[in-house]
């Protein structure tokens, strides 16, 4: 790094134009990036840390220097067998839920771990509208033992009233607001579930009008493009098109137990390392004494197995190599 070159990070991309928040002010520059740095396959995206260097003659700011990344939200591109990077530097993935309507759905949660631990962004499960909470529907304290078991953070909230008290959790809007100070956040869950709701009232309200644009981000025709890290005051939004797509399509089926870490630890105590993990699988770990589906624990580890095997199922539909034949064509 030379010695007049000013940190910043990439707030705001849309192909080769980036707005650079400079470190440690507010002041936001347009800057634009050496060819190397964009070259085939590999860019430049919102959360980016770089360097940045202005031009003497004509005072405008280039990219030198991309800084090593925490992480990247991605997809896959299976046809080509490329990262389609969106993001970077994610300090959570808050996969909001709602407790009344629409229904609360563990596949949902289950589908948004997967992509927390393959991002390698930590994960935080929001149980919104516990106003309208029925304990009949489903049993929240199941739900926590699940992700308590993952060490994953969780909140109790209702996102119309920031004085709600929580009646079954612990953690409620205001340690939801603590854990978010100063991160950056992607926020994923279904539509309806209060995502909208619930980052306006962490914002108190103030930044309504920001997160209503945001949320137009993907449905306009010129707006589709851009990715976004929004200043929320307290913490940082990031949002991106086709950010959320709950598909798992692009994760290769022999991949999928490196993202449920509990089961993979429970998996390398089977027989046989190709195991399938089905109950007539000899010397299968998880149909042993020790994970008994009449105990607490073995309902639960049995609960997030048949997560995996929707998932597994879902994904093997096409075999792997079978889409990548198909799209190249
Ligand atoms: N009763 C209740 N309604 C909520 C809550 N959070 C959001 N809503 C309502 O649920 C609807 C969908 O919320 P919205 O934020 O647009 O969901 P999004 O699609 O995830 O962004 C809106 O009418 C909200 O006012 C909540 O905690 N309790
Ligand atoms: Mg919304
Ligand atoms: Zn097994």
């Amino acid at each position: 790094m030379s010695e007049n070159a000013i940190k910043a990070k990439i707030i705001r991309s849309h192909q080769r134009d980036f707005d650079c928040l400079i470190e440690g002010t507010k002041d936001v520059v347009k800057a634009t990036a050496l060819g190397n740095l964009l070259k085939k396959g590999e860019t430049l995206v919102v959360g980016d840390n770089v360097c940045l260097e202005t031009i003497p003659e004509t005072g405008e700011y280039l990219i030198k220097e991309a800084l090593e990344r925490k992480n990247e939200i991605f997809r896959v591109l299976v046809r080509v067998s490329k990262k389609k990077v969106t993001a970077a530097n994610c300090d959570y993935l808050v996969i909001l839920s709602s407790a009344a309507r629409p229904k609360f759905k563990r596949g949902i949660v289950d589908r948004f771990l997967v992509r927390a631990f393959q991002w390698g962004v930590e994960p935080i499960v929001v149980f919104n509208k516990m106003d309208g909470y029925d304990p009949e529907e489903f049993d929240i304290q199941y739900e926590v033992l699940r992700l308590k078991e993952l060490g994953v953070k969780y909140f109790e909230i209702c996102a119309l009233d920031q004085n709600y008290e929580t009646q079954y959790l612990k953690g409620g809007m205001h340690e939801f607001k603590e854990a978010l100070k100063g991160k950056t956040a992607l926020f994923v869950g279904q539509s309806g579930v209060g995502k909208s709701e619930t980052i306006s009232c962490l914002s108190d309200g103030e930044v309504e009008l920001k997160t209503k644009k945001v949320g137009k981000v993907g449905k306009g025709s010129h707006t589709t493009t851009w990715s976004e890290i929004v200043d929320l005051g307290d913490f940082y939004l990031i949002d991106s098109p086709g950010i959320r797509s709950f598909s798992l399509d692009d994760i290769d089926p022999e991949e999928l137990i490196e993202y449920f870490p509990d089961l993979k630890e429970i998996s390398r105590h089977c027989q046989f390392s190709n195991c399938t993990h089905e109950p007539h699988n000899k010397g299968c770990a998880f149909y042993s004494e020790e994970y008994d589906p009449d105990t607490e624990e073995g309902l639960m580890i049995h609960s997030r197995l048949e997560s995996y095997h929707l998932f597994y199922s879902e994904i093997s539909e096409t075999p792997f190599w079978q889409k990548k034949k198909k799209y190249s064509k």
